[in-house]
């Protein structure tokens, strides 16, 4: 099984890491989950999140084929547009996008949002293969967290999106709209049953209660064995009782809104208006 190169950038204001991975026969390169910096308090975005990405990736010659996204992340604007207009690449995201179009383009009622999933260049479909320079890939739905999210399975590495976290802190939440408990179970099931020592890559860590450095790379049989919410003692039912009472505790990211309402049009920010301004919006009582 051919092993690509994974380099990781992780955010600390938001606890994301992004990835660029690259076959290193051909230098092709796809660039996951990269994040526009936003700071709420003042309205401002940046690249330099990006900018780092951009900056390896001229350190490293490689060439970008595929930004892809393993979800409408809920906590970070999308990097993906600015990234794409530096390297040229495709913006990729699960097909279930559609679905997660609907729900938020009544939330923030934005009348000429298309619900297709026409902003992005690409719908990948449960199952889908592509590759990576001369590296397999394919695709696989892995819903839960949200109804779009996806994981890549990139030769032996599979970037599992908002499913399973590092096995001291557990997985996901399922309390966004459309989210569903049952539904990541199972999902999770189809990453445990990958060969055991597929590499495992996390969208975020949070840390973990006495363990005081971040981490974001771990393996299935890690998972399979010690995942604190789902190892191979828990059951079906003793997990969605766990998952739901989680969930009942946590409050929204602190930036849920302005997030989805750009990550919804695969990054895009709204056009400004007539005195050349952008603006976002905020629903008030609704979520
Ligand atoms: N404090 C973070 C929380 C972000 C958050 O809710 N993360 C989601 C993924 S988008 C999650 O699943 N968290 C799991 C948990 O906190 O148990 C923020 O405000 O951004
Ligand atoms: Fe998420």
């Amino acid at each position: 099984m051919s092993s690509p190169h994974v380099r990781a950038f992780f955010d600390e204001a938001t606890f994301t890491v992004s990835y660029v991975v690259s076959d290193p026969t051909t230098n092709r390169a796809a660039i996951i989950d990269p994040l526009l910096d936003y700071d709420p308090a003042s309205g401002r975005t940046a690249t330099k999140s990006a900018d780092e990405i951009i900056t390896y990736l001229q350190e490293a010659d490689l060439r970008v084929d595929w930004i892809i996204e393993t979800h409408v992340h809920a906590d970070h604007l999308s990097g993906a547009p600015y990234l794409k207009r530096q390297t040229g690449a495709q913006i990729g995201i699960g097909s279930d996008v559609t679905a997660v179009q609907g729900v938020f383009k009544g939330i923030f009622n934005i009348e000429d949002l298309a619900t297709d999933g026409g902003q992005f260049d690409h719908l990948f479909f449960d199952g889908e293969s592509f590759s990576l320079g001369s590296i397999d890939a394919r695709v696989i739905a892995t819903p839960g967290h949200t109804p779009a999210c996806v994981t890549y399975i990139i030769g032996d590495s599979a970037f599992v999106g908002d499913t399973l976290f590092m096995p001291d802190f557990g997985t996901a939440r399922t309390d966004f709209p459309g989210g569903s408990a049952q539904a990541l179970y199972h999902s999770i099931q189809k990453i445990l049953g990958l060969p055991d020592d597929t590499r495992l890559f996390m969208c975020h860590d949070y840390k973990a209660p006495g363990r005081n450095a971040y981490a974001w790379e771990t393996s299935v049989k890690e998972q399979r064995d010690s995942n604190i919410h789902i190892n191979k003692a828990v059951s079906e039912t003793a997990f969605i009782e766990l998952r739901e009472a989680r969930d009942a505790l946590l409050g929204m990211p602190k930036l849920i809104l302005p997030s989805i309402q750009v990550n919804i049009r695969a990054g895009q920010l709204p056009d400004p208006e007539d005195n050349g301004i952008r603006y976002l919006k905020t629903p008030l009582d609704t979520l």
